[in-house]
């Protein structure tokens, strides 16, 4: 093991981690120690797979998994590793084919118990054939447009298993369906940067980390905790983007590179690098960045020359700036110190900083997944642009360098493809019926409660109309909309207008609760597949072991979705006649084929047989800069925005006449916000609902040895500064009430100096527990949608608005009611 994969695991291993989970992830002395000790130390077998956490050996001892340990090629694994194990043998498995008791029995649909969770267990035939029977009803009595079967999400890894390809073939295949735009990442910068720098910049190939570190006097991080969310990856995460923030706090440390983070709280790759912080008021970067704009502007450090050569629209913004558009406000350092926090003397020094040596931008997400998200990513784009570096290495604006190992020099090689998505090419669907009776087709990804609640309500998008569809139905694969969607009791009200929901998971979400037919899949380890190893630097393939039988009476998704099509006799259509084995030596076949010309791959069986090696290596990649081929020829390589120049103004953006989104980047006060904002003398705190340090969303919440490693008394820890804590009674450890008029929720305290005052936060992903089905119930375990809020970012991108939320806290005194969150259904005969 090499010293710095040593350091790392030591340095991320909890030691609660290592003494529940056992020795895994110990140095290899001492784990050499503990295998001696092991009865079946040198028994069972080893087998590779990846995953989002990255690739790993499992141990497989009397056909289970005993141990679980890194791919040795993983200098930097995640302490997540650890609860993979849970995953697995979870007691909130789905264990069974479960139909919801009332939903079949009792009356009509019986949306007013939805959510109830009693269920009775059905044979796997009579529970295809309700869904079945379902869709044909639909189908017949209404239309595609009552149908949603277009959510997506972070299903588990795997090319061939995939499975909202395999849920979106099999019902596309028996009738279309209204489907989604946009995400719920980064709906809101997807939607504006296209407009601004001509691509969606969120999911783009990034500036490789080399030149940063060899060319960057300063890295801003903006709203941006790459440590913590490079653990995981959308394909087999590699982690090799440690290496280089390594290096980067080395440089730290000898001065040689200044890294700011601007946000709100000392995050966790602050504490890493040990780098300077700016702090900077929730939801006000906007103001703190026209204040930026102010200085450059004012001071003349702004390159005049980038700008005329590469942008539009600066004469267009400028008055604004300076006070001589409509508002007559300038935006001075001084005007943006009172809301954003940041003292007018810190912001000049900022922006001066920023002009006069070479500086890199990156920001993360979280600061779009607000209301008027999409401002801030504009406003990022405008200060690079008047510093004039975009394109040069080390220089410019990022918005991924967080994201999957952007960063990590690529190799350009193909990756395998998947399991088709789509109904094959010439093949209609049974009900091949298109009228969606004048509702839309698509629609913004966030906006489907409003569909079911207001049907027929016509809402701005984009530049075009969207009427939301009246939803009857929905399935539900890959993802969790009782995780991922905001505010919980307003979803309780949709779903009582619901006919039928039907699950597919392997663990007892919320979702299932809240579902009338559930059906149990197999988790990834469970299944063979193969992987590209490393999402976007393309480091290799990896082949994806099958490490146990599916457990209970779980299937592969493929499986079920075979046996739903045999319903309509296009199983063999659905499978284009091939078994799982088929399908992953093609898939691989296929890449091999593609990758033929400059990188050499064995045969499949050869690639599969590796066995404890397990993957392919493309070897080194190349080093990249963003936007370079721009800057050396604008006329050659022009943006893809409408004029193919930067877009500091644009006429398009400006012809939809929004409010909240006009011809250039504004300052819109949110409909709440804390620090002396709309509705903080009711509710002071501002609750940030971060991604999970030890989750994958709500993946792994469900593990329970690994959740018991981070839970306050068996509940989601809520993080409080503190000051907020001490003027509320309530110490580390203590249960608390968090609640503000949208809901209320049960957590843990976890006081922390990492966080300033009017700033709480707890990890989306967390288990949505309610008391009971009814409106208003408590949520037992912690989930911060219960009280987040459903609104969109803007009129242009209708995104999730989930990060702008003001609650309270009190120490909780009542009668503590148990978790209702995990281990499952109320099983009813
Ligand atoms: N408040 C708040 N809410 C947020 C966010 C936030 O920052 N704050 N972030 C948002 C973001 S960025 C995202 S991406 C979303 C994530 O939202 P989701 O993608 O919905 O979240 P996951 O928890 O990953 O849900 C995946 C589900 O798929 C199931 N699953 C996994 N693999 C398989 C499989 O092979 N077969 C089947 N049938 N099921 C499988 C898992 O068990 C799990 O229940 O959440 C969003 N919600
Ligand atoms: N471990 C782990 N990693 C993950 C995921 C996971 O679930 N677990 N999920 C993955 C996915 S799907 C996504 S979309 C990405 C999410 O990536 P992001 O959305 O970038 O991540 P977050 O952790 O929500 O927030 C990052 C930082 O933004 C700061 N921030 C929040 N609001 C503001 C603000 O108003 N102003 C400023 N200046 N800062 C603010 C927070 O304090 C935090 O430090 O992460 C990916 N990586
Ligand atoms: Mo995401």
């Amino acid at each position: 093991m090499s010293l710095s994969r040593r350091k790392f695991l030591k340095g991320l291993a909890t030691t609660s981690a290592v003494t529940v989970i056992g020795p895994s992830l110990l140095t290899s002395a001492a784990r050499a120690a503990e295998e001696v000790a092991s009865p079946y130390a040198s028994d069972g077998v080893w087998k590779t797979t990846g995953s989002h956490w990255g690739a790993f050996r499992a141990r497989i001892y009397n056909g289970k998994v005993t141990d679980i340990e890194p791919l040795d090629r993983d200098k930097y694994p995640t302490d997540m590793i650890n609860g993979v194990k849970g995953i697995i043998y979870s007691p909130s498995r789905v264990k069974y084919p479960m139909v919801r008791l009332d939903w079949l029995k009792k009356h009509k649909y019986s949306g007013d118990t939805r959510g109830n969770n009693r269920f009775i267990r059905v044979t796997w035939d009579e529970a295809l054939d309700l869904l079945y029977q379902e869709l044909e009803r639909v189908q017949k009595d209404y239309g595609p447009w009552a149908l949603h079967a277009g959510m997506t999400g972070w299903r588990q890894t795997g090319q061939f298993h995939s499975c909202g390809n395999h849920m979106q073939r099999a019902v596309g295949m028996h009738g279309n369906f209204m489907t989604k735009v946009g995400d719920y990442s980064t709906g809101a910068g997807q939607t504006i940067m296209p407009y601004v720098l001509g691509s969606t910049e969120v999911y783009a190939q990034g500036t490789s980390w080399p030149d940063i570190l060899s060319n960057s006097k300063n890295v801003i991080l903006w709203a941006n905790d790459p440590v913590k969310n490079t653990q995981v990856g959308w394909q087999c995460e590699t982690h090799d983007s440690y290496e280089y923030y390594e290096q980067l706090k080395e440089k730290v440390a000898k001065g040689e590179i200044k890294v700011i983070s601007v946000d709100p709280v000392k995050s966790k790759t602050q504490n890493f690098l040990s780098c300077d912080q700016i702090y900077v008021n929730p939801q006000t970067d906007v103001p703190f960045m026209l204040a930026i704009a102010h200085t450059l502007y004012t001071e003349e450090l702004y390159d005049k020359e980038f700008i005329d050569t590469y942008a539009l629209g600066f004469d267009e913004f400028i008055p604004y700036v300076v006070g001589e558009a409509e508002d007559k406000t300038a935006k001075t350092p001084e005007w943006a110190e009172p809301i954003c926090g940041v003292k007018a003397d810190q912001i000049r020094e900022f922006a001066r900083m920023m002009a006069k040596d070479r500086t890199q931008i990156i920001f993360g997400w979280a600061v779009q997944r607000q209301q008027h998200g999409e401002q801030p990513y504009w406003m990022g784009a405008v200060i690079a642009t008047m510093l004039g570096q975009i394109g040069l290495p080390g220089g410019g604006i990022s918005y991924s360098h967080h994201y999957s190992g952007v960063g990590i020099p690529p190799t350009g090689a193909s990756g395998p493809g998947g399991f088709p998505r789509n109904v094959d090419e010439g093949k209609k669907p049974k009900w091949d019926n298109d009228d969606f009776n004048g509702y839309s087709r698509t629609i913004p990804v966030a906006r489907w409660i409003d569909a079911i609640l207001e049907p027929g309500k016509e809402i701005n998008y984009n530049g075009s109309k969207v009427i939301l569809p009246d939803t009857k139905m929905l399935v539900v694969s890959g993802c969790n909309p009782w995780h991922h969607h905001q505010d919980r009791n307003r979803m309780k009200k949709a779903f009582q207008k619901l006919q039928t929901v039907v699950t597919i998971d392997f663990a007892w979400t919320a979702t299932c609760r809240f579902s009338d037919i559930v059906l149990p899949a197999c988790t990834q380890f469970e299944r063979n597949d193969i992987d590209l190893y490393g999402a976007y630097s393309g480091t290799g393939v990896i082949a994806m072991h099958k490490l146990v039988d599916p457990l209970y009476q779980s299937r592969t998704d493929f499986d079920i979705f075979t046996d739903f099509c045999r319903r309509f006799g296009r199983n063999k259509e659905y499978t284009r006649g091939m078994d799982e084995m088929e399908w992953v030596r093609s898939l691989y076949e296929d890449c091999r084929e593609a990758n033929k010309a400059n990188f050499e791959m064995p045969e499949f069986d050869k690639f599969w047989e590796i066995g404890e090696a397990g993957w392919v290596d493309f070897g080194e990649g190349k080093n990249f800069v963003r936007h370079a081929d721009f800057r050396e020829d604008p006329e050659i390589n022009p943006l893809g925005t409408p004029s193919g120049f930067i877009e500091i103004y644009s006429r398009k953006i400006a012809s939809y006449n929004y409010e909240h989104c006009q011809g250039h980047p504004m300052w819109f006060e949110k409909a709440e916000r804390s620090h002396g904002g709309p509705g903080s003398d009711k509710f002071p705190l501002w609750l940030q609902s971060c991604h999970p340090d030890q989750r994958l969303h709500s993946q792994m919440c469900e593990s329970e040895e690994y959740r018991a490693t981070y839970a306050v008394q068996g509940r989601e820890p809520i993080y409080i500064s503190p000051e907020d804590a001490k003027a509320r009674g309530i110490k580390d450890g203590d249960l608390v009430r968090v609640f503000n008029d949208r809901g209320q929720l049960l957590a843990g305290a976890r006081v922390s100096d990492d966080y300033p005052p009017g700033v709480v936060r707890i990890h989306e992903g967390a288990w949505y527990g309610p008391l009971n089905e009814k409106l208003g119930a408590i949520d037992t375990y912690g989930d911060p949608n219960t009280v987040t809020m459903d609104i969109g970012t803007s009129e242009l991108a209708q995104a999730t608005s989930a990060n702008t939320v003001i609650v309270d806290i009190e120490k909780f005194t009542g009668e503590v009611p148990p978790v209702t969150a995990f281990g499952g259904p109320i099983y009813v005969s």
